[in-house]
């Protein structure tokens, strides 16, 4: 029996081997702005996750869909050798490696990593070292490196929660809020905390962000924020749809201030004053080369991590209650999912579907919907939980 339950083993090893590597070289294609590519590699990721058993043989993977040619090549090379070696090299490559510590920079993109390569800079002190001026979200980025790269935990995520819900409660009475992203499906851990905001009455919402914003600064709670504005308008006869997959509602993306150990304590810390900054963490939750993680480190003396706090990447958006349901829908990913479900819409169901609104191209006409169900309905689609959208 041992042998067997050994053999299984490697036998999930082998599976989950596969999945790990094209998840990395879809996160390469994504780091290199090529993302075609991306969606190429996630999709088939996606596809080996969904499968019943462990793959031993190529023959199983026969007129499965979205598995191309190079994703073939990579999991018939970890089936055979354990590994892929074009994964492997990769991995070890100085051009992933630096893309993967540049865009690890809060406010930095693929566009800006790849231009800043291309000048020679591979590393965060030499980025710091380099003269370019950077704009407020990168220069936060900088200085919070290391707590941004570190996940963020479930019991984190619901200390900001019970800290958002406060302050929502106190600035407009009868306000919900609603915990989204990676965390609405279940994760445990995420790169930030969602939420969505929203009032029962139609038009209450409206200057709700900046009040909210204002009373998190007043309280030392923010370490940056910037807010942007709504920008959507519903016109009559056309689909008011973005041009990409950015919605436009209100939002604030911000780095929260939170205490750490302390996460159900979270509300007597409202008033943390953030002249408490001396210590900055040594520990890195990215594997990056020597170089840039000694470089980053700034504990003065090398002391022991006594922050009493961490930054935390947190995401703020407003909805009118109109739009709350396609909000939540959209705001609750994965981003796979979302892709797959709004070109089902738009192919299946000549609809388009968006964070907004939900438009009939054929009626001409926006659908109404007041919970997520009804717009599964609307798709002709069973209902699919949260839970169950992490593709
Ligand atoms: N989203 C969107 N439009 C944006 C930003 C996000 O539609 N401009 C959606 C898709 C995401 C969800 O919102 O799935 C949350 O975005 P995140 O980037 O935070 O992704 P997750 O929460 O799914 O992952 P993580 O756990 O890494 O935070
Ligand atoms: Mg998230």
């Amino acid at each position: 029996m041992g042998g067997k339950k050994e053999s299984v083993q490697q036998l999930d090893d082998t599976y989950s081997a596969s999945q790990d590597a094209l998840s990395l070289l879809a996160e390469n294609a994504e780091l290199s702005d090529q993302d075609g590519r991306g969606v190429a590699f996630r999709r088939a990721a996606a596809v080996m996750k969904s499968l019943p058993e462990p793959v031993t043989s190529m023959t199983q993977l026969r007129g499965l869909p979205c598995l191309g040619e190079h994703s073939l090549r990579v999991i018939r090379d970890v089936l055979e050798n354990g590994a892929s070696r074009e994964v492997e090299s990769m991995k070890q490559s100085k051009q992933y490696k630096a893309l993967k510590v540049l865009t690890g920079v809060f406010g930095v993109g693929a566009k800006t990593a790849a231009r800043w390569i291309r000048e020679g800079i591979h590393t965060l002190h030499q980025l710091r070292n380099s003269g370019h001026t950077l704009n407020r979200a990168q220069q936060a980025g900088l200085e919070h490196y290391d707590d941004l790269n570190q996940q963020v935990s479930k019991a984190e995520a619901e200390a900001i929660q019970q800290i958002v819900e406060e302050v929502v409660a106190s600035v407009l009475p009868g306000a919900k809020v609603t915990l989204t992203g990676g965390f609405r499906r279940g994760k445990l851990m995420g790169h930030d905390v969602d939420f969505l905001i929203t009032h029962p009455e139609e038009g209450k919402e409206v200057g709700l962000m900046s009040k909210v914003v204002s009373w998190l600064e007043s309280q030392g709670f923010l370490l940056y924020q910037k807010t942007t504005r709504n920008s959507y308008l519903v016109s009559d006869d056309s689909p008011a749809l973005p041009p990409s997959n950015m919605d436009r509602f209100e939002r604030c993306l911000s780095i929260f201030k939170l205490a750490q150990d302390q996460p159900h304590r979270a509300k007597q810390l409202g008033a943390l004053p953030l002249d408490t900054a001396e210590h900055r963490r040594g520990d890195s939750g990215l594997q990056t080369d020597q170089d840039s993680c000694s470089q980053r480190i700034q504990t003065p003396g090398g002391q022991e991590d006594t922050k009493p706090w961490r930054a935390v990447r947190v995401d703020l958006v407003v909805s009118p209650i109109s739009q709350f349901a396609f909000a939540v829908l959209g705001w609750t990913g994965s981003k796979l999912f979302e892709r797959e479900l709004r070109r089902w819409a738009g192919q299946e169901k000549a609809m388009s579907l968006s964070s907004h609104a939900l438009y009939d191209n054929k009626k001409r006409k926006y659908l109404q919907a007041s919970s997520e169900e009804e717009i599964f309905a609307h798709l002709d689609l069973e209902f699919i939980p949260p839970s169950e959208r992490n593709a």
